[in-house]
């Protein structure tokens, strides 16, 4: 057992690497809840490598050691032993209290959309995002890119090795500020969708008729363009609606936001509802 644990302390920061053997694992993104959920998932899976070796550890010596030609008797009294029965219940069952303690704890954070300084409604459709900043009355849709559309299309003759981010990039991200709590209310305009960024560790349905909270903040030095997909099997198109996150300093953004709401304003009083069309 002892063993075993120093050798999960030994590979531990192997897994954090991003070459080689560590290239396998989960990413650890840019926000403070997924590398919360990164943490978690490394927790419950040297508690898995652990439960791994000691039950076959276990089993492994029993066959060796009580085998027949070495003149081994089966102990009937075991089988239906209350004993064995009580304790092969009790453990896996505290083990299992025990994981459930800190994956309730960032489960609870994950859910907390209080305090936000920013609000953007998504909606999914048939086949792209719409992005409403709805305190700034802007509002765009976000679609798979011309290189990518055209690449994709029966006998296009692309090859889509060429085509940079293939089916990942996007006419229009959505624009967010770095260090700021964003709040997403994510909803659908046709069937169920579901808005994914690894980086955010968000993944949230767009369901028809529902709004659903989700929220992310990203680190101040970690600016960039962060890439996702629609993650709900959605109908024909379903591969074709990628997401892409383009997170700038909060000075940027500001300018941007500024200048989208001029650009819109002539456009934005008749438009009552995003509408898929
Ligand atoms: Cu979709």
């Amino acid at each position: 057992m002892s063993l075993a644990l120093a050798a999960a302390a030994a590979l531990a920061p192997a897994a954090h690497a991003e070459s080689g053997w560590g290239e396998l694992n989960l990413t650890q993104g840019v926000t403070d809840i997924s590398r919360k959920i990164y943490d978690l998932h490394m927790l419950i899976f040297w508690v898995c490598v652990v439960i791994g070796i000691v039950v076959f550890g276990v089993m492994i010596w029993s066959i060796v050691t009580f085998r027949k030609s070495k003149g081994a008797v089966p102990d009937t009294t075991m089988v239906h032993n209350t004993k064995v029965e009580v304790v092969w219940t009790v453990i896996p069952v505290m083990i299992l209290v025990a994981m459930a303690v800190p994956a309730a704890r960032t489960l609870v954070e994950i859910e907390d959309t209080s305090k936000t300084e920013l609000t953007i409604k998504v909606t999914g459709f048939q086949w792209g995002w719409n992005y409403d900043y709805l305190d700034d009355g802007v509002s765009y849709y976000s679609h798979l890119d011309r290189a990518s559309n055209a690449a994709r299309e029966l006998d296009s003759g692309i090859d889509p090795h060429t085509v940079e981010h293939y089916l990942l990039n996007v006419d229009q991200p959505l624009v967010v500020p770095v260090d700021t709590k964003v709040r997403l209310l994510i909803t659908g305009a046709d069937v169920i969708h579901s808005w994914w960024v690894p980086a955010f560790g968000v993944k949230k349905d767009a369901i028809p008729g529902f709004v659903n909270e989700a929220w992310f903040k990203v680190d101040t030095d970690k600016p960039g363009l962060y890439r996702g997909q629609c993650a709900e099997l959605c109908g024909r198109d379903h591969g074709f609606m990628p997401i892409v996150v383009d997170v700038r300093s909060k000075a940027d953004f500001a300018a941007w936001l500024k200048d989208k709401a001029t650009q819109q304003k002539p456009a934005a009083p008749p438009a009552p509802a995003p509408n898929a069309s």
